[in-house]
């Protein structure tokens, strides 16, 4: 049990770790949030906003991964929200079903930790006793028991035109809900090309955990919020399977897969009254935000109403000049 003692070392140590962060942050590249308010910081190659760059740093200090852990792990904008959903009603199967899911009065952001933000509670967000995790950091930043107990790891990743223009919506959103001076697109593509958004270079981001995955092929799932869309209950089953919870006969016949996907969809959650009314972090100032604006529209190719063509050629470029010789492609 833990002792008075223990929590005033701990409180100190924490102490310390935010002056040191502090400090060491001071001396950063500093870059344009896409006007919010805190700024963008580049370290080790990736930008981060300071609260999650201090998580992630804490985390690779103090979150002992699990074997048993399934960490999911995305660049933000990607299709996090329903790989939580999707994960979590199929784990939790047994234990719940489309009428008593956690899911319908908790935000999927809610029913899974979050690494960056969540680190101080990682047992106490277990209650649940599911062992999904959930991570924007990029692939070099994860903490090493993640890599050394060897437990599995689900990423996520989209077309970077849709997932630009999807950040571009949630950064003007939150500034209104804010009454600040939302960024105009032009100057959130120039920024984001340039890799400077939210754990970006984008790229760079889904090629270390490509790259990972095809090492490690064992322990990797590698999605594609297209492909997922395309034949959602076929990468459900995949998922049940590499979670080591598969669907059984009986279950498929009685349509399990089906009704998780109906449940977790676009369509269902993002009218349920926590999605529409909630608020995510409350009370966490900057954290603070209403769970409608992670809902927005859902769809693949929806970059066709906001992009000129010459964007969308210039995006498709340097997605080809990035991920040329790797195998991957994104659009
Ligand atoms: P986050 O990083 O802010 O958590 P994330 O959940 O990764 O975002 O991705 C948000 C995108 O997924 C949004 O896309 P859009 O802007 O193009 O609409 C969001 O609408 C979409 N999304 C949210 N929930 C679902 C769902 N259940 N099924 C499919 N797409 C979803």
């Amino acid at each position: 049990m833990e002792s008075h003692f223990d929590s005033h070392v701990e409180q100190h140590n924490e102490d310390e770790f935010q002056k040191s962060f502090k400090e060491m942050i001071s001396t950063l590249p500093k870059g344009n949030s896409w006007g919010l308010p805190d700024h963008l910081y580049q370290y080790q190659g990736f930008w981060f906003t300071p609260p999650f760059l201090q998580g992630v740093l804490l985390a690779q200090q103090q979150f002992e991964a699990q074997p048993t852990d399934i960490i999911l792990s995305s660049a933000p904008r990607t299709g996090t929200a329903w790989l939580k959903s999707l994960t979590f009603a199929t784990i939790t199967r047994t234990s719940y079903d489309d009428s008593t899911t956690p899911l319908l009065f908790r935000m999927p952001h809610d029913v899974v930790p979050f690494m960056e933000l969540d680190h101080a509670h990682f047992s106490a967000n277990r209650h649940l006793g599911i062992p999904l995790l959930a991570t924007h950091a990029p692939y070099s930043f994860l903490p090493t028991s993640i890599i050394d107990s060897g437990c599995k790891i689900i990423y996520i990743c989209r077309d970077p035109k849709d997932t630009f223009v999807s950040m571009y919506h949630i950064c003007t959103r939150y500034a209104k809900s804010q009454n600040t001076q939302p960024i105009e697109l032009d100057e959130a593509f120039e920024l984001f090309c340039e890799g400077v958004s939210w754990y970006g270079p984008y790229w760079d981001h889904v090629l270390g955990y490509w790259k990972a995955s095809l090492e490690h092929p064992d322990k990797f799932m590698f999605l594609k919020y297209e492909e997922m869309n395309e034949d959602t209950v076929l990468y459900l089953k995949k998922l049940a399977e590499f979670m080591g919870c598969p669907f059984s006969s009986e279950e498929q016949q009685k349509g399990v897969p089906e009704k998780i996907i109906k449940m977790c969809s676009f369509e269902n959650l993002s009218n349920l009254e926590v999605n529409k009314s909630g608020i995510h972090r409350e009370g966490q100032g900057n954290l603070e935000i209403q769970n409608k604006i992670y809902f927005r529209k859902g769809k693949v190719g929806d970059w066709k109403n906001y992009l000129t063509p010459k964007m969308a050629t210039q995006l498709d470029q340097i997605t080809q000049q990035k991920l040329s010789s790797s195998g991957l492609s994104l659009n």
